[in-house]
């Protein structure tokens, strides 16, 4: 079966593009028959890393699916193929339910999961030739504390559909200045790679607020997470080993008042990290085209996209070009 490509830009588009980028936010995620699937804390990029991918795909030809499943999302780039919202939304929810942002958020994805057909019966339709995005909410609960997301990626992957996915996890490159704050952002990341045991890439998005203010060689201890980071923070102050030494308790009062339990708490959590070795990023400047031609690539590699392809006869490849050319 043959398909053009799906996602067709909404009337915003323009107005989103053109409007510039807004402040900036925290952390967080999206997700990809081979399906790239985006998620990670809320305000990190994933819907602009969703619009620019699925750019990317038509500009080099390839179609794609775009799902939305994010049921407080008001507008988008590209009109969604599939949207949660049809199904439920968050503001009804919240109305109807008496329910808060995140109960909210939690009801919806179980009323999706009771009604699963509404996600699965369109998405038998896609063929293998197309890269499925999944556009996810914000709220780290859903990676982190619920095992809903984890039944809902073994339908897609392990069910009739058998979805090759990628779950690609957004965080703020800005983080890396608030370096206690990128250790705890790395470690929403592992946690949801551990409860979604699936493919999974680490973005740092946003990268163009960051350009020129962090040295190359230190940036590379980010991209690869190095625990060591916090020692030679330069926003904490050095203190000498006899001051060190006299905040062995990290109970005590004094500990407590200088920072120096924060710091221990921090390295604890950094240590961790490190010993795992499972998250490492991929850098992302969504406004570079060369940019998300790589990450595209680690997701392709993932899902084993190209292994996947039919071969296809030479007739078949685009006849746009001019083959008669003097
Ligand atoms: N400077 C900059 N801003 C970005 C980038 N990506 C997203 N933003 C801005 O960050 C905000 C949140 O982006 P959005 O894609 O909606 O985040 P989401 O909540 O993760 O889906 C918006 O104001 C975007 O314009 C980026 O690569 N660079
Ligand atoms: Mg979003």
């Amino acid at each position: 079966m043959t398909r053009t490509t799906r996602c067709t830009p909404t009337r915003n588009h323009e107005q989103i593009r053109d409007a510039g980028y807004g402040a900036p936010h925290a952390v967080e995620y999206t997700l990809g028959w081979h399906a790239d699937r985006a998620q990670g804390p809320a305000g990190a990029g994933k819907s602009t890393f969703c619009t620019g991918l699925i750019q990317h795909l038509q500009n080099n030809k390839r179609p794609c699916f775009y799902v939305n499943l994010d049921p407080a999302a008001e507008e988008f780039a590209f009109e969604p193929d599939l949207d949660i919202k049809d199904l439920i939304s968050l503001e009804d929810v919240m109305e109807e339910m008496g329910l808060g942002p995140n109960g909210g958020l939690i009801y919806c994805f179980e009323f999706l999961m009771e009604n699963l057909d509404f996600l699965t019966d369109p998405l038998e339709e896609v063929t293998e030739d197309y890269l499925i995005v999944f556009d996810m909410p914000g709220q780290i609960e859903l990676y982190t504390h619920v095992p809903i997301l984890p039944g809902l990626v073994k339908t897609l992957m392990h069910g009739s559909l058998n979805i090759r996915m990628c779950a690609a996890y957004l965080l703020e490159a800005t983080f890396v200045i608030d370096r206690p704050k990128f250790f705890s952002g790395t470690l929403s990341a592992m946690s949801a790679m551990m409860m979604l045991e699936m493919p999974h890439i680490n973005i740092l998005s946003k990268m163009d607020l960051v350009k020129g203010q962090v040295a190359k060689r230190d940036l590379k201890r980010f991209v690869d997470v190095d625990a060591d980071l916090l020692d030679d923070d330069p926003s904490r102050k050095v203190k000498s080993e006899a001051e060190e030494r006299k905040h062995v308790d990290p109970a005590s009062k004094d500990s407590l008042m200088n920072g120096a339990s924060f710091h221990k708490l921090n390295k604890a959590v950094a240590e961790l990290i490190d010993g795992f070795s499972m998250v490492s990023f991929l850098k992302l400047d969504v406004q570079d085209e060369d940019s998300l031609g790589a990450v595209l690539s680690y997701i392709d590699d993932a899902i084993q996209y190209h292994e996947a392809q039919e071969p296809r006869e030479p007739k078949e490849f685009d006849v746009d070009v001019d083959i008669d050319q003097d």
